[in-house]
């Protein structure tokens, strides 16, 4: 493993931690020597795993925040002078309908948490982690950011956002010692994503990796976005696309009936 960060670059913000990959990013943070600060809307959700991270001899705390509140993302800000990390992995997937019949409010709560909420988040600290002299953004997006699906719709929309996203910060930014790391999972089985995509529908979730031998877990992401955090400052990973090995591509799954 590698050697704890410093001082200045200690502090890992994680977003969307109440569950799934945030959650499981948060956990092996701590484990690598970052005090984790656990955001996400689910105030009872971040105060347990905090505590629980406590009780490994790690160092966690949990701020309740949405990240689509600009104000309340600033006022989150103003709690640090330097980080060293933040993880913006709060988003994810509503519906799965065609572009014809898509639900527009869908399309605009998608655009609204996987980029925007990214987009306030990066700019209320990047001069926090500026300011730490070594600075790590990663950016959760998907594969679904990379390639369309038929029904993949508004949240292949969004995560093709939140990828240029990634890109054209790296562009602005080099130069700064802060790095952009965009890590894009494909098939993920979480507790909450395919369940959330569907409205709580557990039939049409369940059929989401019907068959599939092992989708990724939260923590095999969890796992990828630490090792491309904890490498040396001037290694910067700039993407990293992580499947199954059961999926080749977006629309391309072997499934055992
Ligand atoms: C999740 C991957 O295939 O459900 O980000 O769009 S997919």
């Amino acid at each position: 493993m590698a050697a704890a960060p410093p001082a200045a670059s200690r502090i890992a913000v994680v977003t969307g931690a109440s569950s799934g990959i945030g959650a499981a990013t948060a956990r092996r943070l701590a484990e690598a020597g970052y005090r984790v600060v656990l955001t996400a809307r689910r105030k009872d959700r971040i105060e347990a795993l905090a505590e629980e991270i406590g009780a490994a001899g790690h160092t966690a705390t949990a701020y309740p925040l949405d990240v689509t509140d600009r104000a309340a993302v600033d006022e989150f800000a103003t709690a640090f002078r330097t980080i060293g990390v933040l993880v913006n992995n709060a988003g994810g997937a509503l519906g799965a309908d065609p572009v014809a019949t898509g639900d527009p409010e869908q399309w605009r709560t998608m655009y609204e948490t996987n980029v925007l909420g990214t987009l306030n988040l990066t700019q209320a600290l990047l001069p926090k982690l500026d300011a730490s002299g070594d600075g790590t953004i990663v950016i959760v997006s998907s594969t679904a950011g990379h390639a369309t699906y038929e029904g993949g719709g508004g949240y292949v929309a969004a995560k093709h956002g939140a990828h240029v996203l990634a890109e054209t910060l790296r562009l602005e930014i080099v130069g700064r010692p802060v790095r952009v790391i965009e890590i894009a999972p494909g098939m993920v089985r979480t507790d909450e994503f395919a369940l959330t995509r569907f409205g709580g529908d557990t039939e049409k979730a369940a059929k989401v990796y019907q068959g599939v031998a092992e989708p990724l877990t939260a923590d095999d992401v969890a796992d990828t976005i630490t090792w491309a955090v904890t490498r040396p400052p001037h290694v910067n990973i700039d993407l990293m696309v992580v499947r199954p090995r059961a999926q080749a591509s977006n629309t391309k799954v072997h499934r055992e009936s």
